[in-house]
């Protein structure tokens, strides 16, 4: 292996923040090195635990991330955070918003937090947040937290890749459980409702409960329902609890190895995917696929063969 590559991977794994740093923005842009960085770091990765936490925007996800890296820093854990959020880049407020309320652990080495770029993610952003995730989680981390907006495939997408997911609501602000995409209801493992000092918790709580007669899990764990007042902190120790709770359940069934193969398939179908595509395009020349596309339209040559050529090799 490339003496450098080593090098970096001791000096991170020793805690080196400017290290992990720099393999974090390497493999977020796709850099010079990035695949030779990740396949040397994932014999080391695999040892972490993952929580994923989605939520409409507002819903105080960031606020609860933030009691829970307290907590779990009382208990000695190391902490990686990775913020995914989408309305960012438009507001510039909830990244702004998320260092200065996180800037208090900022002293403290076992907590780094790590806001990811969204737009033009180059891997996909599902994908480029696995690979983040991978490089922390050989980086010695105990435990992972992802922040994530549920709104749309891409925020399903990333939250499964977690051991755990946990999907927050709030009452109120008219978004009934039913509202809520149900995509996003089936993958939570744990319920929070926050902002429980509003009215209306026991409303929302009803409503999930309701749905939950409904649905069947195959895994047999009914996910459970915590009410927080992340603002105050106020029910954390209790979404701890769950969340051992929900790891012992996956450890007595012996679920834990089965849904990370689960993820994988998915992973590695995607990446698949994105290799074989790229592949592709570098067959083609520049300006080629706009060329074909031309061609296709006026109706001087069918889709169809074009694609099976260019999949069989037989286009340049
Ligand atoms: N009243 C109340 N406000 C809260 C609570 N949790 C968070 N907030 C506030 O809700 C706003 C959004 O919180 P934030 O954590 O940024 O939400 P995010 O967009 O989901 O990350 C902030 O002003 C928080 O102070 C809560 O439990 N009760
Ligand atoms: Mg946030």
């Amino acid at each position: 292996m490339n003496p450098e590559i080593q090098t970096w991977i001791e000096q991170l794994r020793a805690g080196d923040a400017r290290a992990l740093a720099r393999a974090i923005s390497v493999v977020e842009n796709h850099s010079v090195g990035w695949s030779e960085l990740l396949k040397a770091i994932f014999p080391y990765s695999g040892h972490a635990r993952i929580l994923g936490l989605t939520g409409q925007p507002g819903a105080g996800k960031s606020t609860l991330v933030d009691q829970l890296a307290r907590y779990y820093r009382k208990e000695g854990l190391s902490i990686g955070i990775i913020a995914v959020d989408p309305t960012s880049p438009y507001t510039g407020g909830a990244i702004l918003g998320d260092r200065i309320r996180m800037q208090e652990h900022s002293s403290d080495a076992g907590i780094y937090i790590r806001s990811m770029a969204t737009r033009g993610s180059l891997g996909g952003l599902a994908r480029t947040t696995a690979d983040v995730s991978t490089i922390l989680d050989a980086s010695g981390r105990d435990l992972i937290m992802i922040e994530t907006v549920g709104v749309g495939q891409d925020e399903v997408d990333i939250v499964r890749l977690a051991d755990i997911t946990v999907v927050i609501l709030v009452p109120g602000m008219g978004d009934d459980v039913q509202t809520i995409k149900a995509g996003i209801m089936e993958i939570a493992d744990i319920f929070v409702i926050n902002k429980s000092d509003r009215e209306g918790a026991e409303r929302v709580e009803r409503e999930i409960r309701a749905l939950q007669s409904l649905a069947v899990r195959t895994d047999k764990w009914t996910p459970l329902i915590v009410k927080t007042v992340a603002t105050e902190g106020t029910g954390i120790p209790e979404l701890a609890g769950a969340i051992r709770e929900y790891e012992n359940h996956l450890q007595r069934e012996n679920l834990a190895l089965k849904r990370n193969i689960q993820n994988w398939q998915a992973r590695l179908v995607e990446m698949l995917r994105d290799a074989m595509l790229e592949k592709a395009r570098h067959q083609l020349g520049d300006g080629e696929m706009a060329q074909y596309a031309a061609e296709v339209a006026e109706h001087k040559r069918d889709p169809y063969t074009l694609i099976e050529e260019i999949v069989q090799g037989r286009r340049h």
